[in-house]
């Protein structure tokens, strides 16, 4: 056997992996040994570190998927099977990107994206596209909430290219993924990011219509300084629903700071006397609207999909 070469899946669709190495990208299939059985989706994905068992004519076959620092995953339900299939492996950042106005801003959604960026143990940060629109100043109104809490925020137009530098600062050396809802501008920035690349932009419902039951490429695109922007279609499908109960604390940093101090340590901090995490909010130390998202993602399972 020849030596195995280390690389990063850059690219998979329909049952092969594009593995960029030290002597080229390799198109690879995953050795069968790996896939008895199993389903190909919660066995690699684009970020992935493997080995490759190289051939000549640049194919190969993926022998060891190397230890994951990161997951981005969901629950898919087969029909005989439920399975974890991963999204995005060892990203080490998220950009959550929202719109200041077309479309309005949901914060609700957004506290669900995080709660996934927290649970995912992945940075979070939020990026707040279109101030041509709206100017910075109402953007700020809306969004410094985060900014208070601890998060990140960036406000940029990708019509001007206003804050562009600043994303692309943040991008080096790094694997980011971009999630938001769409008509938001994510695909207008990646293209003002990479230059020559020319997503398709101003389709609405291009995410959640075209390809979502079909199968999806996943796919880096490698930034001309250093990093990867992922591309992953799917993101704001993860599924919250297999959060436990006060599970869902630690993902709320304000309020998981809070924890501690109430009088209760089961406190679900919906009605107990001594909740600390209530006291904050009449204090107006904790946003009524990130309270809000907490207790309907705590108590309101059933509604969690009305806003996308
Ligand atoms: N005025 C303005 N329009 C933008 C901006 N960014 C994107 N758009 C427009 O918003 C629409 C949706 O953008 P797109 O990149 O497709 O959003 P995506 O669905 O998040 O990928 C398109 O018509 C874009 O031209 C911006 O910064 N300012
Ligand atoms: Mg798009
Ligand atoms: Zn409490």
């Amino acid at each position: 056997m020849t030596e195995l070469l280390q690389g990063l899946v850059i690219r998979t669709q329909a049952g092969y992996q594009d593995v960029k190495t030290e002597s080229g990208i390799y198109r690879c299939r995953l050795r069968g040994r790996l896939r008895k059985g199993r389903a190909e989706g919660d066995l690699v994905a684009v970020g992935d570190q493997v080995l490759i068992d190289p051939l000549p004519d640049m194919t190969g076959s993926i022998e060891e998927v190397l230890p994951r620092k990161s997951v981005f995953s969901r629950q898919l339900s087969g029909v005989n099977y439920e399975y974890q299939q991963i999204i995005l492996a060892n990203a080490d950042l998220a950009m959550l990107v929202f719109s200041c106005t077309s479309p309005e801003p949901s914060l609700r959604m957004l506290d669900r994206f995080l709660v996934v960026t927290e649970r995912a143990h992945i940075p979070a940060m939020i990026i707040v596209n279109k101030i041509d629109l709206c100017g910075i100043e109402k953007a700020r109104e809306v969004f410094s909430l985060y900014e208070d809490i601890g998060y990140e925020v960036l406000y940029v137009s990708a019509e001007t290219g206003e804050g562009v530098e600043e994303i692309r600062f943040h991008l080096a050396g790094k694997i980011t993924t971009l999630a938001g809802p769409s008509g938001v501008g994510k695909s207008s920035l990646i293209n003002q990011i990479l230059p020559g690349i020319e997503l398709e932009t101003g389709d609405v419902g291009q995410e959640s219509g075209r390809g979502r039951h079909t199968t999806q490429v996943r796919q880096l695109f490698e930034l001309p300084e250093s990093g990867y922007i992922a591309d992953v279609p799917g993101l704001r499908t993860l599924a919250l629903w297999d959060i436990q109960g006060e599970e869902l604390d630690a993902y709320f940093i304000e309020i998981a700071a809070l924890v501690p101090y109430c009088q209760f340590n089961d406190c679900s901090h919906s009605h107990e006397p001594g909740c600390a995490v209530r006291k904050a909010v009449a204090q107006e130390d904790i946003h009524p609207g990130r309270y809000d998202s907490y207790l309907k993602l705590r108590f309101g399972s059933d509604d969690l999909e009305e806003d996308e």
